[in-house]
């Protein structure tokens, strides 16, 4: 047994249960096989024990009042994972499927996103098994300020940077930092994603999306080929989703298909994205209304055929495992030729093993999706400096990065001989840094 399988099997059996985590972590460790061959004092270092064992992780009640006047509980969770290129950075999830195990999956996904975007930061999620869905914005509001009267302790601008994930967007980031304020009574930058008018960054909200479709770009530019004209399925309707189909379309891509958590709108003559944006960031309401406002669109209830359509360009945008092997198989059999992944962890282990043996592109999250982190350390750079860069400033900045992360991939890729495999360009990439900085810490 390699010191990395032993490191795999005493990390499932210390989390027993935790399959998500084991799942991002099985991904990870596989591919550092030749990083850690290279460095033998690594072993002896407990390096990698160290790496896949959270720092802090911190877990707390929020009770809150709802409409009605009854008492609700739900859990909170911040998992502090990694300090070792900068403050613990990286989104709160309130979504009924949140547990230790997803919040622990993230976190260790993040430190090597994080690592990849070139800046200083280290990683951390958090969030919660609340359900924003059909709340009130008083209950937003009651369950926000609940949430940061514990988590205030835990955080701060040099210590630990929560923002938005899935159920997290501007509307909640407000309440949390208006919460965080009033009990610190300090105004800096605790939170990214905040609202232009109290600190935050332009082109924070497009930048997931946007960078997704940047590095794709630049992949197919590399290949002689551009969005022009390419069909396009981009799961999800939320924050990631709307952008990065935005992006996409500017670029002249053809999106027909896009979902939300009940099912899927197939639009042969493209997404009309002003129409979801009203349904989905005005409305707050579902997909399927779509197809009463948009001519020639069809619904289907459900969300996994969404995959069947065929598509040059794959963006799953929604969230963790929405591709499984079938899905994989069955958008390779269709041709697809570039699968970028915009949520966190998309594809199941299977899938990803099924676009490596094809002849697409595949692009992993950690890399693809680590524009919206990026911009959030470019706010955090922001508010330390009291500036305020331009859209077209920020913009130019995200796509530089983007472009950065794609060649650093493939470079080291290539370096180790699995050229194209940006799976493992990705994780090694981002692990090489973490790993040096933490070789120079000592044993902590
Ligand atoms: P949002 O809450 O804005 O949108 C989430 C979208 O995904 C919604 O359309 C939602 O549908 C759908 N969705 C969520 N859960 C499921 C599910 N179990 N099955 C089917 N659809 C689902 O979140 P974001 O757009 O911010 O996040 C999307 C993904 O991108 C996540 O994986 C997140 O971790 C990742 N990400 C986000 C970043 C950011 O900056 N926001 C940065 C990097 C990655 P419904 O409304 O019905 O729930
Ligand atoms: O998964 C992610 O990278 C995010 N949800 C964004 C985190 C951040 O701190 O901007």
């Amino acid at each position: 047994m390699t010191y990395v399988e032993r490191v795999l099997e005493e990390l499932k059996q210390n989390n027993p249960n935790e399959k998500e985590f084991h799942q991002a972590a099985t991904e990870i460790l596989l591919t550092l096989e030749p990083v850690i061959n290279a460095h033998p004092e690594y072993e002896k270092a407990a390096l990698l024990e160290r790496f896949t064992e959270p720092e802090r992780v911190i877990m707390f009640r929020v009770p809150w009042v709802d409409d009605k006047g009854n008492v609700q509980v739900n859990k909170g969770y911040r998992v502090q994972f990694n300090s070792a290129i900068g403050p613990y950075k990286g989104g709160l999830r309130f979504h009924p499927s949140v547990n230790l195990s997803v919040i622990k999956f993230l976190g260790l996904e993040q430190i090597l996103k994080n690592s990849l975007t070139g800046l200083p930061i280290g990683g951390g999620k958090g969030g919660s098994n609340f359900d924003p869905k059909g709340k009130s914005d008083r209950e937003i509001m009651a369950f926000c300020q609940s949430f940061m009267t514990e988590l205030f302790r835990h955080i701060g601008a040099d210590t630990d940077v929560p923002a938005g994930d899935i159920g997290v967007g501007a509307r909640e980031v407000g309440y949390l930092f208006g919460q965080y304020k009033r009990i610190r009574d300090e105004h800096v930058g605790v939170l990214t994603g905040r609202g232009l008018s109290y600190g935050g960054s332009l082109i924070r909200k497009e930048a997931t999306g946007y960078g997704l479709v940047y590095m794709t770009a630049e992949a197919m530019k590399e290949r002689g080929e551009s969005f022009e004209g390419k069909t396009t399925i981009v799961s999800g309707s939320g924050n990631v989703a709307i952008y990065a189909c935005e992006k996409a379309q500017e670029l002249g891509a053809k999106v027909v298909a896009m979902y939300d958590s009940n099912g899927y709108i197939y639009d042969p003559n493209g997404i009309q994205l002003d129409v979801v944006k009203q349904i989905k960031e005005v409305e707050r309401a579902r997909i399927k209304e779509y197809t009463n406002r948009v001519q020639g669109a069809k619904y289907v209830e459900g969300c996994k055929n969404i995959w069947s359509i065929p598509c040059d360009v794959a963006l799953p945008c929604a969230t963790q495992n929405e591709i499984d092997e079938e899905s994989a198989k069955l958008l390779v059999k269709n041709g697809v030729k570039y699968v970028a992944e915009g949520a966190n962890m998309p594809s199941t282990l299977e899938a990803i093993e099924v676009f490596q043996k094809s002849e697409a592109v595949f692009l992993p999250a950690k890399a693809a999706n680590a524009g919206g982190v990026a911009t959030s350390a470019l706010e955090m750079a922001q508010s330390s400096g009291r500036l305020f860069w331009s859209a077209e400033e920020v913009d130019a900045k995200l796509k530089n990065i983007m472009i950065n992360i794609y060649h650093n991939i493939d470079d080291a890729a290539k370096k180790y001989g699995f050229d194209g495999n940006y799976v493992m360009g990705a994780n090694i990439a981002g692990f090489e840094k973490v790993a040096d900085a933490m070789m120079a810490h000592g044993i902590v």
